[in-house]
């Protein structure tokens, strides 16, 4: 198909609830969402990058910029006829993943529309339905926390994910399990702790954690080897894993039992399959992360979770868990048994509601400029 339009948005959308971490907090999530138009067909993708450089170094900014300077020409005007091919076209950027993977998930949803297939199918997925977690932000206190928690298993959700940081960490998981003693819970620390924080980890050690997920450098994979050398709990690797290499190097000296995978993180879902089966092959098991996508991330996200490897729930909560309205319909929405339904309509199998669209958006072009009258 031959790429005619790439249309660039940025939108900004008000979460229904503050989401701290230990690199900080927000209330409002800015996302790029990316359109690709070929042969009367329409794909979407989202940028998951944050404002600022605290999950990983690109930005709002900086993707907008990558993907209009040196992405979206290496596509307009060419004949795509798998996604691997946009890997091969972007090959010489070196980096920014988020900002290509937005680019790679429109694609998918276009080539996957023209095939008349879901993308879950299109990517080899086989399940109909993937188990949703929830991701819990640091809170306000103890009892703000518990009474979230208590809401969320009310609805369904069949995995907690504590937040932790110095001085949120061991007495609340006491506390989480003392009144929860046999929810599936695990912590993630966004790289806030150093490998002289051992004791920590001892205690927390003591709480039947599913696992504990990126404790220690942002970029290292060498020390979580040393400390998960010293836990029973499985160590779960998120920012360090950007490829297949990776994670190969990662399951070869024993640095993590489990792999989150998040293809926005990643460079898009070609690599986020290769990462799928680099660990299926050695017997570990995945889980889908998430970074607060609207819908339409949301979409990639579930089509991918749908792959047999995807043994954990993931952060793939329902649409209301993060937004009042969804930019997509339907909305994702939460099944009685604490899952979420793998679209079964063609590409992402759910329609972009363009009129919020347009209502959400900061900023918006065109590549190639619209002709002047
Ligand atoms: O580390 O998994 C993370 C959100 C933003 C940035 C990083 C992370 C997260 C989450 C949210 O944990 C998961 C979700 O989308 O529900
Ligand atoms: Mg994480």
């Amino acid at each position: 198909m031959r790429i005619e339009r790439i249309e660039l948005r940025t939108i900004r959308m008000d979460l229904v609830h503050r989401f701290e971490t230990s690199f900080g907090a927000e209330s409002t999530r800015h996302a790029v969402i990316v359109r690709v138009d070929a042969g009367g067909l329409t794909g979407y993708g989202e940028c998951v990058a944050g404002l600022g450089p605290w999950y990983s170094y690109e930005t709002v900014g900086t993707s907008l910029h990558v993907l209009r300077e040196y992405l979206a020409p290496r596509l307009i005007g060419q004949d795509v006829d798998s996604p691997e091919q946009v890997g091969d076209r972007f090959a010489p950027i070196r980096g920014h993943p988020m900002a290509k993977a937005a680019l790679e998930f429109a694609v998918w949803d276009l080539l996957a529309r023209a095939a008349g297939t879901p993308l879950a199918r299109f990517l080899g997925g086989e399940r109909d339905r993937v188990d949703s977690g929830v991701s819990i932000g640091i809170q306000p206190s103890l009892d703000a926390l518990l009474e979230r928690i208590d809401g969320f298993l009310g609805q369904g959700y069949r995995r907690v994910k504590l937040k932790i940081k110095p001085g949120w960490d061991v007495r609340v998981v006491a506390a989480v399990r003392e009144r929860f003693p046999d929810v599936p819970l695990m912590v993630d620390a966004n790289s806030a702790y150093r490998l002289d924080d051992l004791d920590v980890f001892r205690q927390l050690d003591d709480f039947d954690l599913l696992m504990i997920e990126q404790p220690l450098g942002h970029d290292d994979i060498y020390e979580h080897s040393k400390l998960q050398a010293r836990l029973r709990t499985r160590l779960c690797l998120d920012e360090s894993i950007h490829t297949a290499a990776d994670a190969r190097f990662a399951l070869e000296i024993g640095s993590c039992g489990v792999i989150n995978i998040k293809p926005g993180r990643v460079g898009g879902l070609v690599e986020a399959r290769a990462i799928h089966d680099v660990c299926r092959a050695r017997g570990i098991p995945v889980w889908c992360g998430g970074m607060l996508e609207t819908g339409i991330g949301r979409a990639h996200n579930v089509a991918l979770a749908s792959l047999p490897n995807f043994r954990l729930p993931g952060d793939l909560s329902a649409s209301d868990r993060y937004y009042a309205r969804d930019v997509i319909d339907p909305p994702f929405a939460l099944n009685p048994d604490g899952t979420l339904s793998v679209p079964s309509g063609p590409g992402i199998g759910v329609s972009v509601d363009e009129e919020l669209l347009d209502r959400l958006t900061l900023s918006h072009e065109t590549i190639p400029p619209p002709r002047a009258p």
